[in-house]
């Protein structure tokens, strides 16, 4: 098979108009017109609306290609095939005057043989796509008993698109349409290597590794016997042959060219890819080709015994990471666990959840998704969570995880929305599966297939109308067509029903004790975070809160006039009712009131990242019980206020500085009771405040630790009223307790309450022989009152600049430091962090350090 890059000449208009504009294919209906500056940014201010009601009309695309007179000819190819990678959603499509038929799934890859067709000059590839909006009305006046989350538009769930694109609590209605993934003409001669899967079997001790290559080969030119042959396990046509080349890591050929019906393909001492933080991400390539052998009888497979035989007539290369990667689910005192498991070896999952990059897809590349990745790894992440309600990424999106160590849990694109199985629906996402899941299935980095978003919980406690019959098609597509489409097409990948789950059967999906859970008791229930440390959650893959995105984000969609946070302009760019009010109820919990909207971006930020952080730091202390936090959610689709850690324009929130330090693979933190875990009333009758500390360290490495943990009880200058330290050994993949340290009561509005609010606790963990200074690998501070109550001194921040590093002076205890510079770009090692009176060094990773300045909590008044 050739694939021909063929040069296609686009043009679009709006179906019914005389004006075209000229189009980009990958690309969309907004990227082309505003390319022809016929609509405005629908990021800016409130032109979303505009931008919305343009999808009310049909498009229509038209591209024009010719073709070499060869590929019409029978020698280089016996078919062509017309392959769409992705369209946008429902369209009709036609070549050369002559309708190819409708397609009605943007998650799907379609094929057309048009060899008939084509002509060596001017053919015209026609296809008009109808408007996703008049669709889903129509659809939902059909059957108004399909509902979804109210916050995408009614209808949503009618249509195989993502459906995010119909608004969402963080995102706006823009369903953009259009070709929106390439285009391609693939010569076919004589046969095709299709589907080609491998397999992987280990040695008990991973000695070695055996490969199994499957697959089938399809035959465009009559050349096999049945029309198909499965790769290994059956002979092929005497004239075909298959061939594996695999190359390990370092570039040598393992195996060249070797005959995969009479080779068993074994890698000895293989190196093994492991997850980031755990081990190295090496990658093997392996090859498989199909050739057209010369025989020594007239060949069956050639037409005339002039024709020549091509030796090779398909080729498929792909990327592996040789690991075994399961889920344990097994019963224990406590429920029943979720643990991903590497190579035999449980670990804690890190991570956030990922929805699309962007509403207006063309705006999305390979750099911009390696960047946003890359930042990941950054903040020690080990895993990520690609959410139902968007879209399967692209391949760059999984090599560039193999690559960082990224381990994706998958949803299938199915969330918050009930769906009725009707034959079409069935062969429509029978197709969609496989699709994706061939697409898939050989990478490294994939942990586990996962059915959709939310649905048991819901569709289980009958909202969006689920009734029986809504409950029994989600069995039937859920817990069975789905897990024997993965069974068919990935076997060795566990599947799992739905995200929250304890396995099916609408049996508690949402149980704390078994299975994944989606806390959302602190945000959507107002509950304060103090309520994390109820929960010893098995595995966490949803918990989130939200914050304002920078000064600077902000005023990417805003007039000086807008930049208040309840303006009609802020609120369109708030997607989840009553959030900012939400935000203001937490705030008034932390902090003092910011005295302009700067500020209160940066308490919100704050207040973000230390209520993730208090769940977070909580659950690794209890690892083992719970395996695994994905916090809700990585990155933003568009300038919004949202729960994302880094906002549309790449900027780290405190939050995704907070993740690097919690999750750390070594990572100290202090289980601390003092006001916010008891009482929160400064007019309440006087009552004693118990005020204590106990400090734990995990370790999520595969190595033993040995250390030092000190910690000081401190004046708001930073001085010391007591101090201790202990040594610790950790071995690997563990955490540990000390001991609680009781400190003496206080009591509130008595006497000697003082202690409340000028006192605070520092805390390090120090690795042995690291240099003589022993560097310190984790720290922090706690305080035992809400931070708006603590008498903190002005520490006075300073910055300067020594080569690569900024060196912070506080003059007394510092909280949540940030350094920015004048765009508010800069990426550095540390920020938002607290310090004590004195230095800190910090890197800068990214950005110019031009007009730089500094705050802390302090400024929050
Ligand atoms: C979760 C997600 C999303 C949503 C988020 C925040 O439940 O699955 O549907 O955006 O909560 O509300």
């Amino acid at each position: 098979m050739v694939r021909i890059d063929k040069d296609i000449q686009w043009k679009m208009r709006i179906a019914g108009t005389d004006t075209w504009y000229p189009a980009t294919v990958p690309g969309s209906v907004y990227n082309d017109l505003l390319n022809a500056g016929v609509m405005e940014d629908p990021y800016w201010r409130d032109n979303e609306d505009e931008a919305l009601a343009l999808m009310d009309n049909d498009f229509e695309y038209r591209g024009t290609f010719d073709v070499n007179d060869a590929m019409l000819g029978d020698v280089t190819a016996d078919e062509v095939i017309l392959r769409f990678n992705g369209l946008d959603t429902i369209a009709d499509i036609s070549l050369n005057g002559e309708s190819l038929g409708r397609v009605n799934n943007m998650h799907r890859t379609w094929e057309y043989p048009v060899k008939r067709l084509l002509r060596a000059k001017d053919n015209e590839l026609v296809i008009i796509f109808h408007s996703p909006v008049k669709f889903i009305a129509e659809e939902y006046k059909k059957d108004p008993g399909i509902l979804g989350t109210e916050d995408a538009m009614l209808g949503f769930p009618h249509i195989r698109k993502a459906h995010y694109m119909f608004g969402w609590d963080w995102g706006p209605r823009l369903p953009d349409a259009g070709i929106w993934r390439s285009v391609e003409l693939l010569a076919i001669r004589k046969a095709r290597l299709e589907n080609v899967y491998i397999r992987q079997e280990f040695a008990e001790n991973y000695s070695e590794v055996k490969l199994l290559v499957e697959g089938t080969v399809s035959d465009r030119g009559t050349v096999l016997p049945s029309g198909i042959v499965k790769i290994q396990t059956e002979e092929p046509s005497p004239c075909l042959k298959f061939f594996v080349t695999v190359i390990d890591p370092e570039g040598n050929k393992l195996y060249d060219k070797a005959d995969i019906t009479s080779t068993s393909i074994v890698i000895e001492n293989p190196r093994l890819w492991w997850p980031n933080g755990l081990g190295e991400q090496p990658l093997y390539t392996v090859t498989v080709e199909l050739e057209l052998m010369k025989t020594e009888e007239p060949s069956p497979c050639l037409k005339n015994q002039t024709e020549e035989p091509s030796p090779c007539l398909d080729t498929w290369t792909r990327r592996i990471g040789l690991r075994k990667l399961e889920v344990s689910t097994k019963k224990d005192e406590y429920g029943s666990e979720f643990a991903h498991v590497i190579n035999g070896v449980k670990f804690f999952a890190m991570g956030a959840d990922y929805i699309p990059e962007d509403n207006i897809l063309p705006r999305t590349n390979p750099k911009r998704t390696r960047k946003l990745l890359e930042q990941c790894k950054a903040a020690h992440f080990n895993c990520i969570r690609v959410w139902g309600g968007g879209l399967y990424p692209s391949d760059d999106f999984y090599d560039i995880c193999d690559e960082l160590g990224l381990v994706v849990w998958q949803d299938f694109m199915f969330a918050c929305a009930n769906y009725r199985l009707t034959d079409d629906f069935r062969e429509n996402i029978t197709a969609e599966l496989k699709d994706n899941i061939r697409r898939l299935r050989h990478h490294a980095s994939l942990g586990l297939w996962c059915g959709n978003n939310e649905m048991e919980l819901f569709a289980g406690e009958g909202h969006w109308g689920a009734d029986d019959d809504i409950r029994h098609d989600y069995l039937k597509m859920y817990e069975d067509l789905f897990p024997k489409i993965v069974k068919e097409e990935d076997p060795d990948r566990f599947y799992w029903p739905a995200s929250p789950s304890c396995g099916g059967g609408f049996d508690s999906p949402n149980d704390p004790d078994r299975g994944d859970v989606h806390y959302w008791d602190v945000w959507h229930g107002n509950k304060p975070f103090t309520e994390y440390r109820k929960f010893y959650f098995r595995y966490l893959s949803e918990f989130g809160f939200q914050s304002f995105p920078s000064i600077k984000t902000v005023e990417s969609f805003t007039l000086p006039g807008d930049r208040n946070v309840f303006s009609y302009i802020m609120e369109k760019h708030q997607k989840n009712a009553s959030a900012n009010g939400k935000i203001m109820n937490y705030l008034e919990q932390m902090f003092l009131y910011p005295g302009d909207l700067d500020t209160l971006i940066y308490a919100s930020q704050i207040l973000q990242a230390e209520a993730i952080r208090y769940g977070v730091e909580h659950l690794r202390r209890n690892r083992g019980r719970c395996m695994g936090t994905v916090y809700w959610q990585l990155n933003d689709c568009w300038p919004v206020a949202s729960w994302s850690s880094i906002d549309y324009y790449g900027r780290w929130k405190a939050l995704h500085y907070y993740a690097k330090r919690f999750f750390a693979p070594l990572m100290i933190s202090c289980e601390e009771e003092g006001l916010l875990t008891q009482s929160l009333n400064v007019n309440a009758e006087p009552f004693p405040v118990r005020r204590s500390i106990r400090l734990s360290v995990a370790n999520e490495t595969l190595s033993g630790f040995s250390g030092t943990v000190s910690w000081q009880l401190r004046r708001p200058d930073s001085s010391i009223i007591r101090e201790e330290s202990h040594a610790v050994t950790l071995s690997p993949m563990s955490s540990l307790w000390l001991d609680k340290v009781e400190l003496p009561e206080a009591v509130v509005n008595g006497k000697g309450s003082g202690v409340l609010y000028n006192e605070y606790v520092s805390y390090q963990l120090r690795e042995n022989g690291a240099g003589d200074d022993n560097e310190v690998v984790s720290e922090g501070t706690v305080l035992f009152c809400p931070p708006k109550h603590f008498k903190f001194e002005d520490p006075k921040l300073s910055l300067r600049i020594e080569g690569d590093e900024i060196v912070v002076s506080a003059a007394a205890y510092a909280k949540s430091v940030e350094i920015r510079n004048e765009n508010d770009d800069l990426i550095l090692s540390d920020n938002f962090f607290d310090m004590n009176a004195g230095e800190k060094r910090v890197k800068i990773l990214r950005g110019n350090p031009r007009g730089l300045s500094v705050r802390s909590v302090y400024s929050i008044r």
